[in-house]
């Protein structure tokens, strides 16, 4: 398959290819989460909604892997570096209880995928204690046993985790695309900044796409 995309086309098979959809979760999407507690006004992020449930329901009909990630800590806080909860005296640390049960700790309301988005079964769940997907997780090795070389990208925030997790991405060998209107910042000029230093340099990280041009690669083999 091929997509139109920047810098140049990106061509996939699907077989080998994986849809990612970084940390879609309540606790960055909506008012009382872990988004919200550093300072941040999360409505911004309701815009990609309709256009990443678009591309994931096409994703899922032509039969591609899909993996969703959420950013979590265990219940212990094991897993959270005493710098990432102390950093910037956020209104409520990581751990503290908020209006979605406990900050961005694994099995809490606030830690769900939004439900639009939610996964469905045969579908990967990573759960990540870092910004980026790879970091402690296991996920390459699950990758690489199903034989992936080829990831999309969705999710929030653009220029924190989605651009971490590619950056961890390119470095082990994939090629990554990045969907312009499945992704979202909490910042609109660091959105425009991270397609733009992605697709640099010759696609220096990846490429960008928008998703119709996806759904349009998917129809033209269906
Ligand atoms: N703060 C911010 O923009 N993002 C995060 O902390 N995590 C993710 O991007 N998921």
């Amino acid at each position: 398959m091929r997509i139109d995309a920047i810098p140049f086309s990106y061509d996939f098979a699907l077989k080998h290819s994986a849809l990612v959809l970084i940390d879609m979760q309540r606790d960055f999407m909506e008012a009382g989460g872990f988004g919200e507690t550093l300072g941040n006004d999360v409505s911004l992020l309701q815009a990609i909604v309709p256009a990443t449930r678009k591309a994931l329901l096409a994703w899922r009909r032509a039969g591609g892997l899909v993996v969703h990630t959420r950013e979590a800590h265990a219940a212990d806080l094991s897993d959270c570096p005493a710098a990432k909860r102390n950093r910037g005296n956020p209104a409520l640390r990581i751990g503290d209880v908020g209006p979605m049960g406990r900050i961005l700790v694994a099995g809490e309301p606030g830690n769900q995928i939004i439900e639009a988005l939610a996964p469905v079964a045969g579908e990967i769940v990573i759960d990540k204690p870092g910004k980026g997907a790879f970091y402690a997780t296991g996920l390459h090795e699950l990758l690489q046993r199903r034989g992936i070389t080829h990831l999309l990208f969705g999710g929030v925030t653009t220029e924190v985790c989605v651009q971490t997790s590619m950056r961890e991405a390119n470095d082990r060998g994939y090629d990554s695309l990045l969907l312009e209107d499945c992704t979202e910042s909490y910042f609109p000029a660091f959105k425009a900044a991270t397609l733009e230093m992605v697709r640099a340099q010759g696609g220096i990280v990846g490429w960008t796409a928008t998703s119709t041009a996806l759904l349009a690669a998917l129809d033209s083999t269906a």
